[in-house]
């Protein structure tokens, strides 16, 4: 691995290169300035949709009364699932059932006789303004018969709990397993010692600035919806939409301006969007929807909301042996995919960065009366990279010896590239010791251990911890389209959707690079299902590795076709040509030259390059990539924090948080760090203050930023970060993703050195999040025991 500087520095510049360098984001003047236009912020004549939402965590919906809201002057239409099951429209959210252990029918845009959650949908009131349609929503009366609800997903697996599926008696829709289970009890009873610990990964809710919105229009001369809207993945939202709605996809066109974030939720298919989408043909009106922020809380996505049972098998050596995890995952009253994903994110990243010979791994995910449980930054590896590396330290504990120490005995080393896990991921490239080096070194770990455990001059307990994480990124499919004007301007067209990652600086220092033109000249283009190709979306740290590759092979089959009529112009053979900074050159006789521009507005004159379009379109080269990454890029990296608890109140201060990450080659190193910040912030929310509650009857108490407690700037320490490279070899651009690698690297970073501050105590483990109330519960509770 490269080692490279930390904040001061802005990457490793080659030349004039502009992948490496941490330009400003061309997004951010727009952004920073309120001049951006977001979905709300479209003016039109739109009528406003806005939902009656079940009041009942589990009921049966006995009477729906709308007589008094239809009378309200401005109501448009009050309707319930009736209205949707008599329309041409299935009306239902597909789920993934394929995946599944049961049959469960997927999420009816309204209720139709029961409804699973607090705040599912049960009917929608357009009205023309949208104080109107909240009045009149308050006006329609819904009678429930009360059914007993459950929350808890291993509660929810327990005898006699409430079921919300018949054909899912035991509320498990899913029951999973990884790894080899022989092997893995053979393991353990070879091994010396066996740890334990019993895990709760607290239930979280994407809290993104922008609650969801959408504006949808309905054209009935060419039957073709228009619907603008928050979405990190506009042609997944296209083929959903078109699934709810019963039409093709070619009757969907999908627009997103700019999105306020998303950190996974607006990755997925909520009943909203496709309900604004079908009051507009149903009224022949534009129809708008925004969520409240409340709404957002009860409707999801949530994640995590694991229950783990784990087990490490460790010699007295500190060799690791074996893993073994059991765990319950919430999927809410609807598994939407969360569910059925899991086992593949969740499962094949226990074995972190160690070479661990075997691995077994059962995964269920089970129905809860909740809003449905789907990803949230991270989704799947934060909740294993937690498991595995509480283990770490618990077994250092229980050895007596040096986390770290530990950890460093049981790396993968680089040589052993590629390798296999035993849950069957299979790592490209990594070099985790100089990473674990460069965190120690940057925290002063070796003095601040012999400090940790002792209660300092300000009377408060330190704490210090590593943890390390490899994450799985860039997965699936992304096309990437590279269009040269005759005027050698280029347009980058992508299916990914940035939403705060900074898309449009990325991928034009990438395709700036390639074709060698002034940055300045290329425009990129995300969400529109019309403009731009297929796509997957963004997500899962997987735009660079999936979508910037597919730009930069565009670009090189474009540069290939520039090149040819360069060669053309200059009489020689494309073979006796180079491309160097926009000039295309002939080998041996520099003088002689032909620019980029040159050989664009050449184009239209020879019919010479496959990717060339015809005379008067505009265009000079055009190319289209269908990418897929040779296998997974695994990032990874090690962070570090010290922490001081005070043992009277139980507040924690995270007084040191130092993060080294790999991201590969880093495109743009000033965005890679901006990412690792934010990620950490979160990652550090869920360790100390964020938590969904439900009561027991399924009522969500956390529904707004005043209950779910998000991390403030006050709460954050200054986040140090340093970074290593090494190359991906399984993409062009040599780059593993970084957008979730701090919410992935964080909670274990802070509950480790929370956990080694209590040592003196006696706690071995307190679950997150760790308010000053749990933390002096966890004291409490010891001193009570002794
Ligand atoms: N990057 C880079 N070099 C690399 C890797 C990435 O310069 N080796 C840059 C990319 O070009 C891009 C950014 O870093 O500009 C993030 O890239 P990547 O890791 O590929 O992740 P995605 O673009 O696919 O973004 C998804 C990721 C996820 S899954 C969540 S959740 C998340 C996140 O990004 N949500 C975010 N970052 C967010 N940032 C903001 N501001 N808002 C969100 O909702």
């Amino acid at each position: 691995a490269r080692t490279v500087g930390g904040e001061e520095s802005d990457g490793s510049t080659s030349g004039d290169r502009l992948v490496g360098r941490g330009i400003d984001r061309r997004e951010d003047a727009e952004l920073l300035t309120g001049r951006a236009t977001y979905t709300d912020d479209i003016s039109s004549d739109a009528a406003h949709l806005a939902f009656v939402r079940s009041s009942v965590g589990h009921g049966r919906i006995e009477s729906i009364d709308a007589s008094e809201a239809e009378e309200m002057g401005g109501v448009l239409g009050v309707y319930a699932w009736a209205d949707l099951d008599a329309s041409p429209s299935p009306g239902v959210l597909p789920i993934r059932t394929e995946s599944l252990d049961c049959e469960v029918p997927g999420h009816p845009v309204l209720a139709r006789e029961r409804v699973r959650y607090e705040g599912q949908p049960v009917a929608a009131v357009v009205a023309e303004d949208r104080y109107v349609a909240r009045d009149a929503v308050e006006a329609v009366d819904v009678e429930y018969e009360s059914l007993p609800a459950v929350v808890d997903p291993a509660e929810a697996t327990a005898d006699g709990a409430p079921t919300l599926y018949e054909t899912a008696p035991d509320n498990v829709a899913l029951d999973a397993e990884l790894g080899d289970a022989a092997a893995t009890e053979e393991a353990f009873s070879a091994a010396d010692r066996v740890v334990e610990l019993e895990l709760v990964n607290n239930r979280l809710i994407a809290s993104a600035l922008e609650p969801r919105a959408a504006l949808a229009r309905y054209d009935a001369d060419t039957e073709r919806f228009t619907v603008e809207m928050t979405s990190q993945s506009p042609h997944g939202h296209r083929g959903k939409l078109a699934e709810t709605l019963g039409v093709s996809e070619s009757r969907v066109r999908v627009i997103v301006p700019r999105v306020g974030g998303g950190f996974g939720h607006k990755g997925h298919h909520h009943p909203g969007e496709a309900m604004a989408a079908w009051c507009a043909r149903e009224l022949g009106r534009p129809v708008k929807w925004t969520a409240t922020r409340s709404e957002n809380y009860r409707e999801g996505a949530h994640a995590r909301d694991h229950r783990t049972s784990a087990e490490l098998a460790v010699d007295d050596d500190g060799t690791v042996r074996g893993l073994r995890v059991d765990t319950r995952a919430a999927v809410g009253g609807y598994g939407l995919g969360g569910g059925a994903s899991m086992p593949g994110w969740y499962g094949r990243l226990l074995s972190s960065q160690y070479r661990i010979p075997a691995i077994h791994c059962r995964t269920r995910a089970v129905f809860t009366n909740t809003a449905p449980v789907h990803s949230y930054r991270g989704a799947g590896r934060p909740e294993a990279i937690y498991v595995t590396e509480r283990l770490m330290d618990a077994a250092a504990d229980e050895l007596g010896v040096d986390p770290v120490g530990l950890r460093r005995r049981n790396l993968i080393a680089p040589e052993e590239f590629p390798y296999e896990t035993a849950v069957g991921a299979s790592y490209d490239s990594g070099d985790y010791e100089t990473a674990l080096d460069e965190v120690l070194d940057a925290i002063g770990y070796d003095e601040l251990r012999e400090r940790a455990g002792e209660p300092g001059d300000d009377g408060r307990y330190r704490g210090v911890s590593v943890a390390c994480f490899t994450e799985s990124t860039g997965g699936g499919f992304e096309r990437g389209v590279v269009r040269v004007r005759r005027d050698g301007s280029v347009a980058v067209y992508a299916g990914t959707h940035s939403h705060g990652q900074g898309h449009e600086t990325t991928y034009a220092q990438l395709v700036a690079d390639e074709l060698g033109v002034p940055y300045d000249d290329v425009e990129v283009v995300e969400g529109d299902t019309d403009d731009t190709p297929d796509g997957t979306g963004t997500f899962g740290s997987r735009s660079t590795v999936t979508g910037g590759s597919a730009v930069v092979e565009s670009a090189r089959d474009v540069l290939r076709a520039a090149r040819g009529v360069a060669a053309d112009r200059l009489g020689v053979d494309a073979a006796d040509v180079v491309s160097e900074a926009g000039e295309f050159r002939v080998v041996g006789r520099p003088e002689r030259s032909v620019s980029f521009a040159d050989a664009a507005r050449a184009a239209e004159t020879t019919d010479d390059g496959a990717s060339e379009k015809g005379e008067g379109d505009g265009v000079a080269f055009e190319a289209s990539t269908r990418y897929e990454p040779d296998g997974t890029a695994y990032a990874f990296g090690t962070h570090a924090a010290l922490v001081a608890v005070d043992g009277e109140t139980g507040a924690v201060e995270i007084e040191r948080y130092v993060a080294v990450d790999d991201c590969g080659e880093r495109v743009n190193p000033t965005i890679v760090e901006g990412q690792v910040h934010g990620g950490v912030a979160q990652g550090i929310g869920q360790a100390r203050s964020e938590g969904a509650a439900y009561d027991d009857d399924g009522r969500l108490l956390t529904d707004s930023m005043l209950s779910y407690a998000l991390p403030r700037a006050t709460s954050l320490p200054d986040i140090e970060t340093r970074a290593t490279v090494t190359p991906s070899p399984r993409n062009p651009i040599g780059a593993k993703g970084i957008g979730e690698a701090g919410t992935i690297a964080a909670p274990p970073t802070v509950v480790n050195a929370v956990v080694d501050a209590l040592s003196p105590f006696g706690i071995e483990h307190v679950d997150m999040p760790l308010t000053e109330e749990n933390v002096l519960d966890a004291i409490r509770t010891a001193e009570d025991e002794v």
